[in-house]
């Protein structure tokens, strides 16, 4: 098929996507508590960031400030509109609402400001897509109940989701529930169940098990809000956000095929329980025979049963390749191998473009549902030039060559995508490493790493370029 000339679907949201922590800053304005991504200090590609008992004033936590969004959205978004944005992608900090978590009644002023920062998208017909939960909970419901290791964190998520839904029902369409749930699969790495699930495991605990126990009461609390935000308004799209790295196989040894499987199996299960309404079997036999004993009841299953996701919302930055290791068992902190036909990022991932066409097309038979890429980029190194230039070729060449793919899969393979929108469409603070200097905005935001610079903004080169595909619904991609 000739590609060039040919455009995406009429009304396809072309945008871009950040998190409440990682731009907005304003940690402890407007009645906000604190939250996980505040005792989260800086790291480095090989550093990873210390999380703290409450804030130590000894250590820089890049998430206080950010790049002030909180202040300066206005600026941003007109950015955005000028780019030709039709969504943007945040979230909503909880901690903004719920400053405790189980606090009784929500933060009036944290609710003014998500509606004043809607009211601003709208205006230029930007569709807000709104994560509720990324990568950050308050840090006050880790004190107290060790985050999601505890069954009435379900309550609190609820009643703030059941919240926001109804503040928040004639601005917003598009939801998600929690971001990247699946990326504790990688249980033993240092922030994995942290970052998505508020717990900082004791020595004498078992992790493969307490990130089981926690997934599965995000799975029962983001299918309550999804039933709950259907009857709030039947016109919700409410989705699920999985962090898609495909997983291959590094030979056709039908022992490295069996073990890639396996591997996806295990990364992508949380989707089959968010998209079908129940566990697949492997896994119930997988704990069974771990012995893991699991708090799950049959109320939850029903929950699972009565609130399917509407679509698959991902993020698709690179993929990862296994071989046999001698079990079934994929181990993802220690069983992955490089991949001889991709290049690394400088930050070590493998960018693989037609990798994405793959997963679009693999989430496709597996799931029959509607998707939305809600995160996609390539984190570089940037340099403005004297006159405040950027010439990031190689993101607008990761770009391009992603989106090629993903047109492949929607005009060739048929694939119904609602939206793309790339990640850090301005720069902001890096979630694995604490960076700014990890960059990958078409918007450059002069700050440094310990926190300095002017925070003034400028278009990169990426930003015309985009504003280009944009205006050409795709259509020039070839
Ligand atoms: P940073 C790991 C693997 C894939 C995506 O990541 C990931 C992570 C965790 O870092 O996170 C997502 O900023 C996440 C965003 C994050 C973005 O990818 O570490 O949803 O919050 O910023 C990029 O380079």
């Amino acid at each position: 098929m000739n590609l060039k000339g040919q455009a995406f679907p009429d009304g396809f949201l072309w945008g871009g996507a950040v998190a409440a922590h990682q731009l907005e800053g304003g940690f402890d304005q407007g009645g906000k508590g604190l939250s996980t991504a505040d005792v989260m200090t800086i790291g480095a590609n090989d550093i990873p960031r210390k999380v703290t008992d409450g804030i130590d004033p000894n250590e820089f936590y890049p998430n206080h400030n950010a790049i002030d969004f909180y202040h300066r959205y206005p600026e941003d978004i007109k950015l955005f509109a000028e780019m030709g944005f039709k969504a943007f992608r945040t979230s909503i900090a909880w901690t903004r609402i719920f400053p405790n978590g189980d606090d009784e009644q929500p933060n009036e002023s944290g609710l003014k400001f998500y509606d004043d920062l809607f009211d601003e998208c709208l205006k230029y017909n930007i569709q807000p897509v709104i994560t509720l939960s990324h990568f950050e909970m308050p840090y006050h419901l880790v004190q107290k109940y060790g985050g999601w290791r505890s069954r009435k964190v379900i309550d609190f998520f609820v009643k703030f989701a059941t919240v926001v839904f109804k503040r928040y029902q004639h601005k917003v369409k598009y939801w998600m529930t929690f971001n990247e749930i699946n990326n504790q699969t990688d249980f033993e790495s240092s922030h994995a169940l942290f970052t998505d699930s508020g717990i900082l495991p004791k020595s004498n605990e078992e992790n493969e098990k307490l990130m089981y126990q926690a997934a599965h009461y995000e799975l029962v609390a983001s299918a309550m809000a999804v039933k709950i935000g259907h009857e709030i308004n039947h016109d919700f799209q409410i989705g699920c956000m999985i962090a898609m790295t495909p997983i291959y196989p590094l030979t056709s040894k039908p022992e490295d095929v069996l073990f890639a499987q396996r591997a996806m199996q295990t990364r992508f299960w949380f989707a089959d329980v968010h998209a079908n309404g129940f566990y697949p079997q492997w896994l119930l036999n997988h704990f069974k025979e771990q012995k893991f004993n699991l708090d799950i009841t049959e109320t939850d299953l029903r929950y699972l049963r009565e609130g399917k996701v509407d679509y698959i919302g991902f993020s698709y930055y690179m993929s990862f390749t296994v071989k046999d290791t001698g079990k079934l068992e994929y181990n993802e902190s220690y069983d992955r191998v490089k991949n001889p036909y991709v290049k690394a990022s400088e930050w070590g991932w493998q960018v693989d473009p037609v990798g994405l066409r793959y997963a679009l097309n693999w989430f496709n038979d597996r799931y029959h549902l509607p998707q939305f890429i809600v995160e996609n980029g390539l984190g570089a190194i940037d340099k403005k030039t004297v006159d405040n230039q950027i010439h990031d070729e190689y993101r607008i060449s990761y770009m391009n060559n992603h989106i090629r793919e993903m047109k492949k899969a929607v005009l060739e393979d048929g694939v119904n995508l609602i939206g793309y929108t790339p990640w850090g469409c301005i720069d902001l603070v890096a979630a694995s490493t604490g960076q700014m200097s990890k960059r990958y905005g078409m918007i450059y935001v002069d700050e440094n790493d310990d926190g300095t610079g002017s925070l003034n903004r400028y278009r990169k080169d990426s930003f015309y370029w985009f504003q280009d595909v944009i205006k050409h619904n795709g259509s020039e991609i070839e």
